[in-house]
């Protein structure tokens, strides 16, 4: 019997029921991250083909003076929002010079995950007691409410790891033209953006032999067993990356070995699947500063200044109103 799609216990719920009949199949990468999947993706960062991370990080590392005297601007007190703040571990480069300068600052980390919310307010309290942490709980697009919301300060936004290449380009304009909407002028954005590079290095950056991606793409279909009492035999799937250096974009499928009947109790839902049947999971899109200065001026946004790391392959631009 099919479910009644008014009773869905959760937008989580309603969104793989949705996905699940559609043709062809999809899941949404923003389900992947659960206790298991915030771990996997730590280990995804560590890994030495994953280079986006330790791009980004030498990147704030070495420009770390020149951010920060931007952040600082006037002098006057801001609120740091981070916007997927995970395990924080490249923002608190930035948290640690921002306090050795003696700037005042609070930070709110926004993040889906409580799990990792909680992990990071911990990690802070120990490593730099001195920042005062308001974190923040929701989606990219609950976020949005909060920051629009928020008291008087002035803003600084940070979006880095090239989240925002989790979203297709209608998405990622209509979630820029919000943040703008949601922003003072005199506010500051700062953004990570992984650029187009050797295809070969990005294919590799999200199909590891090791196999840690896979396990993160196969973890929204083990949330689905655990959540909502599936029974998807994760062997019974391959993870497939496939990258296309024209527009830039990465996609990871999960590709049925076979045919096979997956059934979801709590959606009442039986799903039936082909060899070979694709589901689509994740789009991790790559730029040139053509596409970013094309993603500014669709929603206004002036671009104030851009850092890279010496290879050119990842960029952090910084966007105003
Ligand atoms: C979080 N996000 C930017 C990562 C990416 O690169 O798209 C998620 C990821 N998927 C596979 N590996 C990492």
């Amino acid at each position: 019997m099919q479910k009644n799609p008014t009773t869905f216990a959760s937008i989580f719920e309603q969104e793989v029921y949705e996905g699940l009949m559609a043709h062809p199949k999809r899941l949404s990468s923003k389900y992947f991250y659960d206790e298991v999947g915030d771990k996997l993706f730590q280990d995804i960062m560590a890994m030495p083909e994953y280079y986006l991370t330790d791009c980004e990080f030498a990147i704030l590392e070495s420009h770390k003076d020149e951010i920060v005297d931007l952040f600082k601007a006037d002098g006057s007190a801001f609120s740091l929002f981070e916007l997927g703040a995970g395990d924080g571990k490249k923002t608190k480069i930035l948290l640690r010079h921002l306090i050795k300068n003696g700037v005042t600052f609070d930070y709110r980390p926004i993040d889906i995950s409580q799990n990792a919310l909680d992990q990071l307010e911990q990690s802070l309290h120990e490593e730099i007691p001195e920042v005062e942490i308001n974190p923040i709980q929701g989606t990219y697009f609950d976020s949005l409410r909060d920051i629009g919301n928020s008291n008087g300060r002035r803003k600084v936004i940070l979006f880095l790891g090239s989240n925002i290449g989790n979203l297709l380009h209608p998405q990622a304009v209509e979630f820029l033209g919000n943040l703008r909407s949601s922003i003072n002028h005199g506010d500051l954005i700062f953004m990570g953006f992984d650029q187009k590079k050797n295809p070969q290095t990005i294919l590799d950056a999200y199909n590891d032999k090791t196999g840690i991606t896979e396990a993160f793409n196969k973890n929204i279909l083990a949330r689905i067993n655990k959540e909502m009492g599936g029974n998807f035999e994760l062997d019974n799937f391959l993870h497939w990356e496939v990258y296309d250096p024209e527009t830039g974009t990465a996609k990871s499928y999960l590709v049925s070995k076979k045919a096979q009947t997956v059934t979801i109790e709590s959606l009442g839902l039986e799903i039936r699947l082909r060899e070979w049947e694709t589901i689509h999971t994740e789009i991790s899109q790559k730029y040139d500063d053509a596409i970013v200065e094309w993603l500014a001026k669709q929603v206004n946004l002036k671009m104030v200044t851009q850092f890279s790391d010496d290879r050119q392959w990842y960029k952090n631009h910084v966007f105003k109103k």
